[in-house]
């Protein structure tokens, strides 16, 4: 089958991936993960979308909101609380011990790709997890003179903020992780997942070797739209490729990834972009995109091994 690379952000690219590791064996899949989110609290070192495809993969996400652990408690938040700190971003009780063992790891002297890796053992998920990069990387969300860190804008102010610009603070200097572009460069199918363009793929682009290798790979590049009928299935992609001056539907993203794609995968809801989107240079295919259950994530993992 060939060995399967899989860009990611968060919620929407772990409802791919749960699909996708059913249908082919762990071995072949390199999953790399946006770090541009990370965030450090209490003096924890916090990935919050390794994090989410680390749970759905072990199977104990949180199903309802796509991120946390399954059932968690939030006593040590409740107390950090009365102790007056600040509590807005909701990390449960057995959450933190994921960030208490990373945080550990890391002061120890391991890579955060190292530590994923050894996170991912412990949790039992069989797929290769990597962040994009060992070096840090920070999303800054930029509204009109407010420059705020990712999870400021995205979690503390609710995405309330118009977005004017966003950079990948650290991305010129960082190196992708090891076995990054080894991956891409033996690949034979690269999968843009349905994820933010602009806030969760864009800051795996931002790194440059990880861009110049897309652009010359032979293997075949495959998207997902995660706009469809002009909207987000989740969290705030719309709003901001139309305060970019993006067009908010499926043709925005395929335009926003053109140089990238031989493949893009729109809903039914959208097929009147088709012809659009096929002059753009790249073939479209019309699917079902929605992924509600597991078999819808299976279903859309299938069409995105069988695209050529
Ligand atoms: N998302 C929220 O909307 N609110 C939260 O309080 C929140 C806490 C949180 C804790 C741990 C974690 O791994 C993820 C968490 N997320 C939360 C999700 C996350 O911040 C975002 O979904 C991603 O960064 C965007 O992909």
């Amino acid at each position: 089958m060939g060995l399967v690379v899989a860009l990611a952000g968060g919620v929407g690219a772990a409802k791919l991936l749960r699909g996708l590791v059913k249908i082919i064996p762990p071995q072949d899949l390199v999953i790399v993960g946006n770090t541009g989110d990370d965030i450090e609290l209490y003096g924890l070192h916090i990935s919050p979308d390794l994090d989410i495809i680390m749970y759905t993969l072990a199977g104990i996400v949180d199903e309802t909101k796509g991120w946390g652990i399954s059932g968690d408690t939030f006593n040590c938040l409740d107390m950090l609380a009365k102790l007056r700190l600040e509590t807005w971003f909701k990390l449960g009780d057995r959450d933190l011990a994921i960030h208490i063992l990373r945080t550990k790891m890391l002061k120890e002297g391991m890579t955060l790709s190292k530590a994923t890796a050894e996170l991912c053992k412990m949790l039992g998920v069989k797929a290769k997890l990597v962040p994009m990069s060992d070096n840090p990387v920070r999303t800054k969300v930029l509204s009109g003179t407010l420059c705020l860190e990712f999870q400021e804008y995205f979690v503390k102010r609710q995405t309330r903020d118009i977005v004017t610009g966003v950079l990948f603070e650290g991305a010129e200097e960082a190196k992708p992780a090891p076995g990054v572009i080894k991956a891409i460069r033996d690949a034979d199918r690269i999968v843009m997942c349905p994820s933010n363009p602009v806030l969760s793929i864009s800051p795996i682009l931002s790194i440059s070797p990880i861009r110049k290798e897309l652009q010359k790979t032979d293997a075949y590049i495959i998207g997902i739209s995660p706009i469809v009928g002009g909207k987000a299935l989740k969290g705030p992609a719309d709003k901001v490729m139309a305060s970019m001056g993006l067009e908010v539907s499926a043709y925005g993203v395929a335009k926003f990834y053109e140089d990238l794609l031989d493949h893009f995968i729109i809903d039914k809801m959208d097929e009147q972009h088709k012809r659009r989107i096929e002059e753009l240079g790249m073939k479209v295919t019309v699917a079902d995109t929605v992924m509600k259950t597991l078999e819808d994530s299976i279903r859309l993992a299938k069409i995105v091994m069988e695209t050529k």
